[in-house]
């Protein structure tokens, strides 16, 4: 039995110079977990609930509530318990708030913990948190989906696609991938800055570019593979999060930067005239998390030779992931540990994908730390793919700096997933 001796809550920052919650678990044996709570900007409507204070300091951002439930009622209800057992503690944890979305101790205090009582049960063991999850499992290093270009609600809106990003299944390793991704993410800086089209960063790091359409984002980025002398749709693939529910409800699509609106039809034959013109090998959140059946017509449509992803459409919910593999809405799922609110329900919905036979990634949040526990799931669940942002800014390169260090420990015990993690076959 290791038995949590305190939990303690801290206010600390995230990427965007927001507070958020820090959680820090000592056991009775001394063991140490501390995580870091991320935070979205583009939020599923099904997502668990951050608590923030309201008011005029941060914008209402604040975390002064959420800390003080970490440090007063979830420190009481946790004392005692058995840090190994995490379904137990996180049942507690759920128990505890009460609410469906966790609202009433913030989803964001509630994560943190359950990521630190992880966190210190790994260490108690003497474990690596990677092999603590993996308990002897196979594991695979994930593919990475790195962002290139940010756009939606990471950047102003000044183009509608919230993410253009490239895939590299055929790379021999993550190592690899990553030093394919740093090639086209420099080409596509100097072509940007060639053509006058250099505006800022996004928040996870990508270029915000002045794009016209969305068109041009897609063309721009098969430039900057084939600069960065790789051939597209071979050695580098195009993935995007649409990111639709920011732009779309009840069956209409407003394209901002064109100006025009599309019904959901219409959005699935723009998508499907883009996946026969670019070398598009995933797309998320194509339609709005309100248009299930526009998600399951563009999965029949494309999904035989694309991965098409729910992120705000599942919000990491087992029973959702369940219900969307079933009925075909899309053959991926997303998995954000703070979408759901705890490790155990974040576990159980990539084990729905898993039972589903559609694929998972595992994705960081727009608003982030130095915080690396995700790594650690991608591997120790052997998810096959991990998505954390641009590969530049810390709180990003903390994640894939992390995977290098877990590809070079495991060489030989673990291979680089390639394509093997896709729902889809090609070569
Ligand atoms: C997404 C994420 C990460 P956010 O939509 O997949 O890119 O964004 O954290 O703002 O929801
Ligand atoms: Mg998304």
């Amino acid at each position: 039995m290791t038995k949590i001796a305190s939990v303690h809550g801290r206010r600390v920052w995230d990427s965007r110079g927001r507070p958020t919650v820090e959680a820090e678990v000592i056991l009775a044996s001394g063991a140490v977990g501390r995580a870091i709570a991320p935070a979205g900007a583009s939020m599923g409507t099904g997502e668990a609930a951050d608590l923030r204070d309201g008011g005029t300091t941060f914008e209402g951002l604040d975390v002064v509530k959420a800390v003080a439930n970490v440090d007063g009622e979830i420190a009481a209800a946790l004392r005692g318990r058995d840090a190994s057992d995490q379904a137990a503690v996180d049942d507690a944890l759920i128990a505890l708030d009460g609410t469906a979305q966790k609202k009433r101790l913030g989803g964001n205090a509630v994560i943190a913990v359950s990521m630190a009582v992880l966190h210190a049960a790994a260490a108690d063991a003497g474990m690596p948190l990677f092999a603590h999850l993996a308990k002897g499992r196979p594991m695979r290093i994930p593919v990475p989906e790195i962002q290139i270009f940010g756009g939606g609600a990471h950047a102003g809106r000044r183009v509608d696609v919230q993410d253009f990003l490239v895939m590299c299944p055929s790379a021999r390793s993550f190592a690899e991938a990553l030093d394919r991704t740093a090639e086209v993410y420099h080409a596509a800086r100097r072509l940007l800055r060639e053509t006058g089209r250099t505006q800022g960063v996004a928040d996870e790091g990508g270029h915000w570019p002045a794009f016209a359409t969305n068109e041009e984002g897609l063309d721009l980025l098969v430039q900057s593979i084939e600069k960065a002398g790789y051939t597209p749709g071979d050695e580098v693939h195009i993935a995007l999060d649409i990111a639709a529910s920011d732009f779309g409800r009840n069956g209409r699509y407003r394209l901002g930067l064109e100006k025009r609106e599309l019904d959901s039809d219409a959005m699935c034959e723009m998508m499907v005239r883009w996946v026969e013109r670019y070398p598009i090998l995933s797309i998320e959140d194509p339609l709005a998390e309100d248009d299930p059946e526009g998600f399951r017509k563009f999965t029949a449509a494309v999904g035989h030779r694309v991965q098409v992803v729910g992120d705000d459409l599942l919000v990491t919910d087992p029973d959702r992931v369940t219900d969307a593999a079933r009925r075909k809405l899309v053959n991926c799922a997303l998995i954000k540990p703070n979408q759901i609110g705890t490790i155990t329900q974040t576990l159980a919905a990539l084990e729905a994908a898993n039972a589903g036979k559609i694929s998972a990634i595992v994705s960081a949040r727009s608003g982030e730390t130095e915080d690396t526990t995700i790594a650690h799931l991608a591997v120790g669940w052997n998810a096959g793919q991990f998505k954390v942002g641009s590969i530049t800014r810390g709180e990003r390169t903390a994640k894939w700096n992390e995977m290098l260090r877990l590809e070079e420990r495991l060489a030989g015990k673990a291979v680089f997933a390639g394509w093997s993690a896709l729902p889809v076959v090609r070569n």
